[in-house]
């Protein structure tokens, strides 16, 4: 099978590549020919990061071969995880992406081709994860402009979700794995929501046992938010290891099926699910069947202080989208 990932030369892709390789993540026998897409300036960085792969002498991989256009590294892909973006705070043309708004009108550019390339060219099959920010409405851009109904696009919001179980594990004294239903909704940015009023840990309601609405409110809500920004402060770069888990859990939780009772979290096209408006790309309680379908679980019960929470985060991607329309 073939899998492709941009920003291979980048600090995310360099923890992410080696966990793609590693056995049991694709639910398929076969072995990966695998695409590493870069700009051409950074070639040079990206062949470095090949001798090591090809020095780990994975059993997984059948190849590795590498690409400064994004037309040739998707014929035929099985899945493209899309990580290469250019990043808040860069200076380009003596100035500084500072707002959200030039980001995604500089990003916008590169994901209106690369959803052209794989429409045109993936596997009508193909699985997409964007995980170069700003992810949602990246992800609607490339969809819309791969003019394909039957690829999956998924924008990333399991490392939104990891950190919200990783809080409430800590704050209720149990391990992660007996955490389930854990939705992160919303955008990938300080207004996601990630709901407890709907979580259960050993068949009880997480938030009830919190039982403490203020903590969950003023602490642990902005904790998640705002982690992102916590690990920059305090690593003088944005996450990469946490981020490169997150996008190879996104691909497990595709490939095999969700375990009973519980969800895995992406965001993906929405269809008005938690009136949540259609046409944008929000993060949802997902399940898969492992053989590529995967579906919004739509059960979850809102109150009003989740109702307003994902107004809140779903007015922002309607922001968003309204800023790329002339890409869409
Ligand atoms: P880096 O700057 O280390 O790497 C990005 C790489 O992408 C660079 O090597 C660059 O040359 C390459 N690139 C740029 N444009 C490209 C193009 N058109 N085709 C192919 N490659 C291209 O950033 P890194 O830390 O790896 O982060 C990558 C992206 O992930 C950023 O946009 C970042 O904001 C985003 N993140 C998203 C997260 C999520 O949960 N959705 C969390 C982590 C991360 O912040």
């Amino acid at each position: 099978m073939k899998v492709v990932v941009t920003g291979a030369a980048g600090q995310i892709a360099y923890s992410l590549v080696p966990f793609l390789c590693e056995e049991g993540i694709f639910n398929s026998p076969k072995k990966i020919d695998l695409n590493l897409v870069e700009i051409p300036q950074a070639m040079e960085r990206l062949d470095g990061f090949v001798k090591e792969l090809e020095d780990s002498a994975y059993s997984t991989i059948n190849s590795i071969s590498t690409f400064d256009n994004i037309q040739d590294a998707v014929i035929d892909a099985d899945w493209c995880l899309l990580v290469g973006s250019i990043p808040r705070g860069i200076v380009l043309n003596g100035k500084e992406i500072k707002e959200r708004s030039d980001l995604l009108k500089i990003n916008g550019g590169i994901f209106t081709e690369q959803g052209s390339a794989i429409g045109k060219n993936a596997k009508p099959s193909c699985k997409i994860l964007v995980v170069g920010n700003p992810a949602n409405t990246n992800a609607l851009i490339g969809k819309i402009n791969s003019k394909i109904d039957s690829q999956l696009w998924m924008a990333m919001t399991m490392l939104d979700a990891l950190r919200a179980k990783a809080q409430l594990a800590h704050k209720l004294n149990c391990h992660v794995d007996e955490i389930y239903r854990l939705a992160v909704f919303g955008n990938h940015s300080p207004t996601m929501f990630p709901d407890l009023e709907n979580t259960f840990v050993d068949g009880k309601s997480a938030y009830e046992s919190i039982n403490n609405h203020d903590w969950v409110e003023n602490e642990f809500l902005p904790r998640v938010q705002q982690r992102g920004a916590e690990i920059i402060k305090a690593r003088g770069a944005s996450s990469a290891s946490s981020a490169a888990r997150a996008a190879c859990e996104t691909v497990k939780a595709v490939e095999h099926p969700t375990r009973s009772g519980d969800v895995f979290n992406a965001a993906v096209m929405s269809d008005g699910a938690y009136g949540i408006p259609e046409g944008i790309f929000s993060g949802f309680p997902l399940i898969s069947d492992g053989r590529g379908s995967i579906e919004i679980v739509r059960d979850y019960s809102l109150s009003d202080f989740a109702k307003t929470g994902l107004k809140r985060t779903a007015d922002e991607l309607v922001a968003e989208r309204n800023l790329v329309k002339d890409l869409i």
